[in-house]
């Protein structure tokens, strides 16, 4: 072994290997849970909703994580309070962790509490602010989205390529409909409202960490959403960007750990897709 190596490189295999269990663990725990929701909490709003499935889910994935790597830090979505100031601060207090497991145990509640089949566990790896592992696993679809940096983006084994659509006009697109009902949602509403005549048709299916894995297999040509928050974009950025896409932020900016208001796209459409977004904000 090459003493000189960074530790990401020569651990790359383990950390994959955990994120990936881990993932599997959860999403057959959760999907053994539907339809027996005892406690509906709501968080941020009537609309940002919280089980006691989604508290267990991550308390799994922390110990198995804590386990493995007792050094690594750990940020999810569950041990953070409600709102978009208190996401950005956590995120802001692990900024200097080596290894950060960035986790949303269940992305897509308000699916998963009315058994519509669209939700996902979102596990991902920084290092150094970096995203290194990005697992998402569809617990409904049996399907498992694995990504490693430099090593390509793959589903159950099969290299990922995103979609070769190379204007809007051809394109579907998805978007989510923000918790926040001032700012966010209305945002968005201007944003679907012009770009719905100009695209083949947008989805809305409320898990962001599963939209950006359907671009990065090539089933969406991209995904927009304002205001998420680093759990529920980390794991499929790099998902994305190994499958040949895009990620940036809607002015454009590279993607980063911080960035709340995303873009992702198989990189022919971005440019046109940031100026119908751009376009649609200055309405
Ligand atoms: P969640 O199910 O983990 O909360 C749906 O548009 C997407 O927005 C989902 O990924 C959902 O993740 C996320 N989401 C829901 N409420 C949110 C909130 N208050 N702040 C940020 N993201 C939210
Ligand atoms: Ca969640």
């Amino acid at each position: 072994m090459d003493a000189n190596q960074p530790e990401s490189i020569i651990g790359g295999k383990s950390f994959t290997a955990v994120a990936v269990n881990c993932a599997a663990k959860a999403g057959e725990w959760i999907k053994s849970k539907m339809g027996s929701i005892t406690q509906l909490d709501t968080k941020y709003s009537m609309h940002d909703l919280v089980t006691e499935v989604d508290k267990g889910a991550e308390r799994m994935i922390r110990n198995l994580i804590v386990t493995h790597f007792p050094t690594h830090s750990f940020l999810g979505e569950e041990g953070v309070e409600p709102g978009p100031e208190a996401s950005a601060k956590a995120l802001q207090d692990k900024s200097d962790a080596e290894y950060l497991w960035i986790v949303d145990p269940v992305d897509g509640t308000t699916n998963y509490v009315h058994g519509f089949p669209f939700f996902s566990v979102s596990i991902a790896l920084a290092h150094r602010g970096q995203v290194i592992v990005g697992v998402v696993y569809d617990p409904s679809k049996d399907e498992l989205f694995v990504a490693e940096r430099g090593k390509g983006a793959y589903v159950h084994g099969r290299k990922m390529q995103v979609a070769n659509e190379s204007t809007l006009s051809h394109s579907l697109l998805a978007t989510g409909f923000p918790a926040d009902q001032h700012v966010a949602l209305p945002a968005n509403l201007k944003s679907v409202q012009a770009l719905a005549p100009k695209v083949r048709n947008i989805r809305v299916a409320g898990s962001a960490a599963l939209h950006l894995a359907y671009v990065a297999a090539g089933r969406l040509s991209g995904f927009w959403e304002y205001n998420l928050s680093s759990w529920d974009i980390a794991a499929g950025s790099l998902l994305v960007q190994e499958a040949g896409g895009r990620m940036t932020d809607i002015t454009g900016e590279s993607y980063h750990l911080g960035v709340r208001n995303i873009v992702a796209s198989n990189n022919l459409i971005h440019n046109e897709l940031i100026e119908e977004l751009q376009a649609a904000a200055r309405t």
